[in-house]
Parts: C-alpha cells; structure tokens; sequence
C-alpha cells in the first residue's frame, strides 16, 4: 500500500514540478517558435505515458497485493494486449517524430533572401566572417590556417578579399533579416548553440553545416559550446548582439576585412608613425 501511494505522489509531484517549476525557457529572440510547440508536445506525450504507466504500477501493486492462499496466474502471450499495445507506441512515437521532422525541414530550408554569416569553432574560441560588399564569402581550407589567418580564408579567391573577419570577438546581426548560419570547425566536434534563438547545430571539422533564422528581437545573447570539446568545454562562449539597422551599420564600418588584416599596413589603427595615412584603404 506504501508503495502504490509513493508512485501516485511521484506523479503528482512530476506534473506539479512541471507546471510550477520556476525553470524555464528564456524568452525566444527568433522566428523558430516551432521549436517551442515541439518540444510542448513531446511534454505532453511523454508527460501522459508517464503519468499512465506509473498510476498503472501503483494500480497493480495495490491491486495485486499479496494474500494468504492466491496464486498468480500465468500468461505468458496476449494477443489481443500486445497488437494493442504496439498500436499504441507506434501512433505515440510518430507523433512525437512528424513535428520534428516538419520544423527540420523549414530549419534548414533556407530562404532566398538570407545573408550567409560564418561561424568559425575552434579550441576554445568563436570567430564570425561576413561576405562584405560582394555578398559571397571567399572559399577557405583549414589548411590555411595561420596566425595570420586564422580562419584559413583563401588568399587567392577574389571573394574572400573583402569579407569582414570578426576573430573572436561579438557577432552582430541586424534585426528581423534572414540570415544563414554557416557553421565551421578547425579543429574538432562544437556545437553552436543560442537558447535564445531556438538553434543549435554540431560543427564538424571537414563539413559546412548550416541553418537558418531571423532574429525578432534586439538584445545580448549567448552563444554556448553545445559539444564536449575539450578541457576549455566550459568557458567556449561568445556573444551575439541583434541591433537596429543603424547600430548594425555602425558596427560593420569599424570592422577590419581580410585584405585589411593580411597587409597590416592597411589597417588604420596598425600604421606606423610617419606612415602617410592616404595609404589606409
Ligand atoms: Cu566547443
């Protein structure tokens, strides 16, 4: 009897814990509410099986107590409860899979008119590269990578000349643009991940990942390493600012391209003393 009332209370306890937990999602800061209904429905799924099987246990416990003289009769195949029970799980399952699988699809179905923005991962750090004027990121080998250039852009590509490289330090973004993440490691598995924006994708070194979203809301945001990736895991974080139009402008103009930072005498604030300035491009 114990028993059987301990099982009630911890599904009491569960559904109450959720419903009046005080820990929650942070408010969203991107289009991908769908995200949000996901994983609302798989509470729910889960939830009700839940609650279901435990109250079924308690029931039985109780129910099926020991008494002087019964004996337990032994089935071992039911037809009948096992078709049943495999309709079941198998509706429960797909319920939970169709939602996931319609938002993965809009998730990496990219509109049009997104602009790409580059995530680069690495060992401990996150670096951004934006296309610059052209609107195409130049091509890039990790090979290539030194501390020169340090996101192994190609030297060669014309495209890549003026793509803004931002080396660890705070992503911006405009508000309510569309823009591709296209996500990038050099050296093993990260995981970009803003809970605010409802995206998180893994990087693998050798691969292009991507996804996309639009940011609804001007604010500071997190970015975490969502991967185990080494003994610096913990403290691989960065910053991802959503401004207006206008301080988004101002931000990009006081970035440096990567012609800029390959010839530092291009670089206004790397000039030397007596150097003219008329050669700062
Ligand atoms: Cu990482």
């Amino acid at each position: 009897m114990a028993i059987a009332l301990v099982l009630v209370l911890i599904v009491v306890g569960s559904v109450l814990f959720h419903v009046l937990s005080p820990w929650w999602w942070t408010p969203i800061a991107s289009n991908w509410g769908y995200i949000d209904t996901t994983l609302v429905i798989t509470f729910w799924i889960t939830g009700a099986v839940f609650a279901a099987v435990v109250l079924f246990m308690a029931y039985c416990v109780y129910r099926f107590r020991h008494k002087e003289g019964q004996k337990a009769h032994y089935e071992p195949e039911s037809r009948k409860l096992e078709s049943w029970l495999t309709v079941a799980t198998a509706i429960g399952v797909a319920a939970m899979l169709a939602p996931g699988l319609y938002v993965w699809k809009q998730f990496v179905t990219v509109p049009d008119d997104a602009t790409e923005v580059e995530v680069v991962a690495q060992q401990w750090q996150w670096s951004f590269r934006l296309p610059g004027a052209d609107g195409k990121l130049g091509t890039s080998n990790a090979r290539l990578v030194s501390s020169d250039n340090p996101l192994g852009i190609n030297p060669e590509d014309p495209n890549g000349q003026d793509d803004v490289v931002v080396e660890a330090a705070d992503l911006h973004l405009p508000i309510d643009k569309p823009v591709k993440m296209l996500l990038r490691s050099i050296d093993v598995l990260h995981d970009f991940y803003v809970p605010e924006f409802r995206a998180k994708m893994d990087m693998v070194p050798g691969m292009i990942t991507y996804f996309w979203f639009t940011p609804t809301r001007t604010g500071t945001f997190e970015v975490l390493c969502a991967e185990l990736c080494g003994v610096g895991h913990n403290f691989m974080r960065g910053v991802v600012m959503v401004d207006t139009d206008q301080d988004y402008a101002t931000w990009l103009q006081q970035q440096s391209t990567f012609a800029q930072l390959s010839d530092p005498a291009k670089v206004g604030v790397l000039v030397e003393p007596g150097r003219s300035k008329a050669t700062v491009k």
